[in-house]
């Protein structure tokens, strides 16, 4: 199993109120309630063992606390991505900043204009990258990471993510050959052996499994019986207010 030593978190602006979302029906989220949970999970991830980097909140960038987006941090390289939306790109430039902390400069790769990809769109299972094309990785995108990630011998499967913002939204590997998929993965070839997460709990089809402990959103009682039931610790994380604006719990962090 993939030991996970460090993390890198940004605590949420106060903009993340205006944060990019395909949910207004759920409200803005509350500031305050928001840096509460954000402070949990961090919590989480020490938990699981990880030495967690925590960056300032970027009041530039109202969806900055979703730092999974703008890097993918691999064994091998790091990779800057080129998030999709205006309001995100800059955070390319943010995070790699930080990047240049942990991966010499010549281990540091960057997805550029025209292609366009983003952290969730990608699933790593037993090394190998599953690579959602979506509202926010595009085909050139996926060509340009496909290129980078073979110089280091690591192969790419793209997927066609037509419903959810991005992968992740949908999907996750639990480790073990086990993955939990919601919505369109239902029943996909792609994640044979699933559990097929009950619509009313799809928020929760998007864990984590950090050595040996999954953490499993808050109010979705049958994805941690089953997560449980395969052996797991599990630790629930309330991210109600992350959700608000499609912020997924992986989301929260890079992990490496
Ligand atoms: C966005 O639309 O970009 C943010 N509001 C949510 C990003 C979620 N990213 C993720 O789950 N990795």
């Amino acid at each position: 199993m993939k030991k996970f030593t460090h993390a890198i978190v940004k605590k949420p602006c106060q903009a993340m109120v205006e944060g990019l979302t395909t949910a207004p029906e759920l409200g803005k989220p509350d500031y305050e309630k928001a840096m509460q949970q954000h402070e949990a999970y961090v919590e989480a991830l020490k938990k699981c063992g990880l030495e967690v980097t925590v960056l300032e909140a970027d009041e530039q960038y109202p969806d900055s606390c979703f730092v999974e987006d703008p890097a993918i941090l691999t064994e091998q390289c790091a990779v800057i991505t080129n998030p999709a939306p205006d309001s995100r790109n800059g955070e390319r430039l943010e995070i790699l900043k930080t990047v240049k902390e942990f991966y010499p400069e010549e281990k540091i790769e960057f997805i550029k204009d025209p292609g366009t990809v983003e952290g969730d769109d990608i699933m790593v299972v037993r090394g190998h990258f599953y690579v959602g094309r979506s509202a926010r990785t595009n085909k050139e995108g996926i060509k340009q990471l496909k290129a980078i990630l073979g110089k280091y011998g690591i192969e790419c499967t793209e997927v066609p993510v037509e419903k959810v913002l991005q992968l992740k939204s949908a999907v996750s590997y639990l480790g073990g050959g086990k993955f939990l998929t919601a919505g369109e993965f239902v029943g996909s070839p792609f994640f044979e052996d699933a559990f097929a997460v009950p619509e009313e709990e799809s928020y929760g089809a998007n864990c984590l499994q950090l050595n040996g402990t999954v953490l499993v959103p808050a109010g979705c009682p049958k994805v941690l019986e089953y997560v449980q039931s395969l052996g797991y610790e599990t630790i629930t994380v309330d991210l109600s207010e992350f959700r608000k604006i499609d912020g997924g719990l992986s989301s929260l962090s890079l992990r490496f």
